[in-house]
């Protein structure tokens, strides 16, 4: 099966955020690529990853970083490809807040679909259903995974039965 989604980040300090992504796109039967691309350190390969991506048939690409987090907004500006951005709760972040607003706020023209800080899993998810709408397969899985969503919470209030 060929590579769908593409999960890059600024660092590998974003990695234990960001095999988030990953763990959930394996589970959901969705082939990835995983690498580090960082808009400060390394202009040019974000710039050629995002230019390429679209043409080596990568869907959707999951990008995240922390602090002054360019890299989604960078590779959203540079592709065709649906960007979707993780901010990450780095070392150098106040609290977050910085990487959420750099990520989110997007000027018009330029989307980059933002979930919540640290919020890779639900990337991988959105990636999946992305990928699932031209692909039954991994719409089932999708389908699948909401169903053992559904059965662990029943499972969880017999508890207090
Ligand atoms: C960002 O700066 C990276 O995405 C990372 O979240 C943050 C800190 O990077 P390191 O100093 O840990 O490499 O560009």
């Amino acid at each position: 099966m060929a590579t769908e989604v593409g999960i890059i980040m600024g660092s590998k300090s974003d990695l234990p955020v960001m095999q988030q992504a990953a763990d959930i796109l394996s589970k959901l039967g969705v082939e990835y690529e995983i690498k580090i691309v960082s808009a400060h350190r390394t202009p040019d390969l974000m710039f050629e990853y995002a230019k390429n991506a679209h043409g080596r048939g990568i869907k959707v690409i999951i990008a995240g970083a922390g602090g002054a987090a360019h890299l989604p907004g960078m590779v959203a500006s540079l592709s065709p490809l649906p960007v979707i951005g993780v901010p990450v709760k780095s070392s150098n972040s106040i609290d977050g807040w910085d990487s959420v607003l750099s990520i989110l706020q997007m000027p018009g023209g330029v989307p980059v679909a933002t979930v919540a800080l640290n919020g890779a899993k639900n990337a991988g998810i959105l990636a999946a259903q992305i990928v699932g709408s031209a692909d039954k397969n991994i719409q089932q899985n999708i389908t699948d995974y909401k169903q053992s969503l559904r059965n662990a919470v029943i499972e969880s209030g017999k508890i207090l039965e």
